[in-house]
């Protein structure tokens, strides 16, 4: 098998609501959007899939404060927060998954989400024979988490995107203590730009030009 085709990008909730101005917004949250721009080409080019989540909350969740959970009402299912950043260029064949559908869960990670058909994340990469993730997205310490951990629970051989990533920081440290757990756990960490794929073989699908 071509080693080039057993990666897949993912992009974690790169969303309206996590940007600056949003209902819950990140830090910094739209400086992932030019570089996560970048990588989805690069793979589009290449053939590779692209995945991109978004967190999709009912309007009533457990999920938001005012029915005991952590975080302001954000990314309601259909509202202008919960679409993709602008300025998100998403190749058309990308595949859209959604989670924190159910209003009993948080649903941080992709590995809970499903295609507008019903097709959980872990399913479709199995199809499509994926073994290696390109992570990057929103929030570092929170659904990026929770996702790259959740991949290599599952076997995926991980590599964080590391200018593509921003957190929440509701305590100081979350995204550096997220990014020591994720590689204590066995992920890579590369920039989009500067990332070289160990494996033999085919072309880098990050690396530019
Ligand atoms: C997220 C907090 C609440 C995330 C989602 O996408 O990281 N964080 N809901
Ligand atoms: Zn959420």
């Amino acid at each position: 098998m071509n080693v080039e085709r057993d990666a897949a990008l993912l992009i974690v909730d790169v969303q309206n609501d996590f940007c600056p101005n949003g209902a819950l917004p990140v830090p910094q949250g739209d400086r992932v959007v030019a570089p996560l721009s970048r990588a989805a080409e690069r793979f589009a080019l290449e053939g590779l899939p692209v995945l991109a989540s978004r967190d999709w909350h009912p309007t009533v969740t457990k999920h938001f404060q005012p029915y005991g959970g952590s975080w302001p009402v954000h990314c309601v299912q259909g509202s202008e927060g919960a679409a993709f950043h602008p300025g998100l260029r998403l190749p058309p064949e990308t595949v859209v998954i959604s989670k924190g559908i159910d209003p009993e869960l948080d649903g941080y990670s992709a590995f809970e989400a499903v295609t507008d058909n019903g097709t959980p994340l872990a399913e479709l990469l199995a199809g499509l024979g994926v073994r290696r993730l390109y992570v990057g997205g929103l929030a570092t310490d929170y659904c990026v988490r929770s996702s790259v951990l959740d991949a290599l629970r599952l076997g995926f051989e991980v590599t964080v995107l590391t200018d593509g990533i921003a957190g929440v920081e509701v305590n100081p440290g979350d995204s550096e203590r997220a990014l020591e757990e994720m590689e204590r756990a066995g992920a890579r960490f590369c920039g989009v730009s500067a990332c070289t794929v160990r494996n033999e073989g085919g072309r880098d699908p990050v690396q530019q030009g």
